[in-house]
């Protein structure tokens, strides 16, 4: 098997699964997508991933070529393809809090810092630009824009 991983060295999502793949021990190679050059907009990685992000990770099966997007599932296959050393110590309440803890950076923190929304939703010229730079400060100001049901609807739960 033959694994090559699509990433970007500025990406938490592009990190974990890279972190993941060493952790591991499994061989793969590196393919850069320079996001800030707008690479992943290109047609051949939106072949790769249709919503043109990193990572997409490349699995040659003997020939048979498919692929892996979404850092979690990645994640996940790795796991069950190769269980040791696995990912998630200790005992089944500490496991719940690793899973607990990357859905709230993978599904309630990094979305907000992605270059596309920044693009499109901040209103400072600098933070449009300068993208992932400003992207924790913006991130905190998005999330008090909308209302949360878990903090008496003043603000979003990341906050
Ligand atoms: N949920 C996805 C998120 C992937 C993602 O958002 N990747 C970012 C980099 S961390 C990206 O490619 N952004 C490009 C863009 O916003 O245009 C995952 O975990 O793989």
């Amino acid at each position: 098997m033959k694994l090559t991983l699509f990433h970007y060295w500025r990406s938490s999502a592009s990190w974990r699964t890279r972190w993941a793949l060493i952790h591991k021990g499994i061989p793969f190679e590196y393919r850069a997508v320079d996001l800030l050059k707008g690479e992943n907009e290109a047609p051949e990685h939106r072949a790769r991933n249709p919503f043109g992000y990193v990572p997409a990770l490349e699995i040659d099966e003997g020939g048979k070529r498919w692929m892996l997007t979404e850092s979690l599932a990645i994640l996940e296959w790795l796991e069950e393809t190769h269980p040791l050393p696995s990912l998630y110590p200790g005992n089944p309440r500490t496991r719940a809090h690793i899973r607990q803890l990357t859905e709230t950076i993978n599904a309630g923190t990094q979305p907000l810092q992605n270059i596309g929304v920044l693009e499109r939703v901040s209103d400072q010229e600098e933070t449009r630009r300068d993208g992932p730079g400003t992207s924790l400060g913006w991130a905190w100001k998005l999330s008090r824009r909308f209302p949360s049901p878990t903090r008496g609807g003043t603000r979003s739960g990341m906050t």
